[in-house]
């Protein structure tokens, strides 16, 4: 039993979870706000930015556009083509609900394409280690793989190249795309196989054609871009004195 005189010792609630949840059409209507915000050659061009970044990159040709369309349910935001270096400079997006930006969408140019003379490849290389290694507001990786074709020697190699920032707490999904052209019994196979290969990142299946996997990874983006920062505990037992007892 309590008494009223005696201080109540209100112990540190415990740290709320750091994955909020959200409802599919929260995290939809949230990325549906995208809007262009700027295109850069390189990253001394882009603007420095606070808000967390979700970069999406892979081989030319993955889906990476297409997906970006797809989350934001805008046909051109991004430009999507059938032919391979479509988009050769880094986009961004703006999202965020009233008008306030909360977080921005990166759609990097395509690595691999054959045709491209091999000096421009290597400059685009340098140019995408450098934003993957240096941007500070990178919050997040969205590596687009064409499951047909399984990681390549580049996919590889990008892993390689943010292995360390993932250490240190940077996101990293993998979306198999255009999951539409494999059977149900592939599409399982590849799901096992990448998760054995992403190194603890998420893995989900995805198709831009039969709307497949869009509220996953729309609700994976939105909790992302909303971490819950972990109430630090209180040293010392905070003491709520108890008002005192009426005088009789
Ligand atoms: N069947 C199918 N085709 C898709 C899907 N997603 C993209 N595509 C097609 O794949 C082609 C390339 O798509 P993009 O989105 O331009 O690819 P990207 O990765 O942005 O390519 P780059 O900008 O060259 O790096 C287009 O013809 C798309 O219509 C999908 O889920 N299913
Ligand atoms: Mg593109």
């Amino acid at each position: 039993m309590t008494n009223s005189n005696t201080p109540d010792i209100q112990k540190a609630a415990p740290a709320p979870t750091t994955t909020p949840t959200v409802s599919a059409n929260t995290a939809l209507g949230w990325l549906h706000t995208a809007k262009f915000l700027t295109t850069a050659p390189q990253l001394h061009f882009l603007p420095p930015l606070v808000v967390p970044e979700i970069a999406f990159v892979g081989r030319s040709n993955a889906g990476k556009s297409t997906c970006i369309n797809t989350l934001t349910q805008q046909k051109q935001l991004a430009f999507a083509s059938k032919k391979p270096g479509r988009t050769q400079h880094i986009n961004l997006f703006s999202l965020g609900k009233q008008g306030v930006t909360d977080a921005v969408l990166a759609d990097l140019p395509g690595y691999g394409y054959a045709a491209v003379p091999k000096q421009d490849k290597i400059r685009w290389q340098q140019v995408m280690a450098n934003y993957l290694v240096t941007r500070e507001n990178l919050k997040a990786i969205v590596l687009m793989c064409d499951p047909r074709h399984g990681l390549t020697e580049l996919d590889e190699i990008l892993l390689d190249v943010v292995r360390p920032r993932v250490e240190e707490g940077l996101k990293f999904l993998v979306v198999l795309t255009k999951a539409d052209k494999l059977t149900r019994a592939e599409q399982n196979k590849a799901l096992s196989i990448m998760k054995l290969q992403a190194g603890g990142g998420e893995v989900r299946l995805f198709s831009a054609t039969k709307r497949q996997g869009i509220d996953e990874v729309a609700m994976l983006l939105w909790q992302w871009a909303h971490p819950v920062e972990p109430v630090q505990p209180v040293d010392a037992p905070v003491a709520v004195l108890a008002p005192p007892a009426p005088e009789s």
